[in-house]
């Protein structure tokens, strides 16, 4: 059984993650969502938020399980026996950082591999820092994340 992890902070979900799940899913026999406890990062969303708006969005999924994960991504991969990782990039900017991380989790643990797929076109400038930016200011992001992604922005800058 070929089990995938697809990591990152998911702060939040954005339509551009859930294309390369989606994606990633067809591929693999299992993908695995793990969202990273980052605590020295100041998330808009809790790790809770973030695992349940990605629960939501990935339900019609079968082969996806959503999941969460603290230290190192190879400790966590095999606990879970996992072999594989799913990256997005989406410009020659991320290339660098990510080649940077798959040759460091390859020294880590050189039995995993990382996977790369190009981001869709539609989706090439999207970032959840962007998403947030916009949705500070109220202005439309309906195009950018799944609605139930745009209604938990709405009420998390409604009430700060
Ligand atoms: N189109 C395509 N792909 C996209 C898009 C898009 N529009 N947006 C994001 N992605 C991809 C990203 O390229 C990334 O692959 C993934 O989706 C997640 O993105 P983010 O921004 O939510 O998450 P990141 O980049 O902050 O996640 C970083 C990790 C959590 C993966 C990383 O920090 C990590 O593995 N940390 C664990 C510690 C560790 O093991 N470090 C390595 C040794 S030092």
């Amino acid at each position: 059984m070929s089990i995938a992890v697809c990591p990152g902070s998911f702060d939040p979900v954005t339509k551009g993650h859930l294309d390369i799940i989606t994606r990633g899913a067809k591929v693999f026999d299992k993908v695995i969502v793990a969202v990273l406890i980052n605590h020295t990062k100041q998330p808009l969303f809790t790790t809770e938020e973030r695992i349940d708006l990605l629960k939501q969005v990935t339900n019609h999924l079968p082969n996806v399980e959503v999941d969460a994960f603290n230290g190192l991504l190879v400790d966590y991969m095999k606990v879970n026996k996992a072999n594989a990782i799913i990256k997005g990039l989406r410009a020659v900017s991320d290339f660098e950082y990510e080649m940077q991380m798959a040759s460091i989790n390859r020294l880590l643990d050189e039995e995993i591999e990382t996977f790369f797929m190009m981001t869709n076109n539609q989706y090439s400038f999207l970032s959840s820092s962007i998403v947030k930016e916009i949705a500070k200011y109220q202005a439309d992001v309906s195009s950018l994340v799944p609605p139930i992604v745009e209604e938990a922005l709405q009420r998390k800058f409604a009430a700060k």
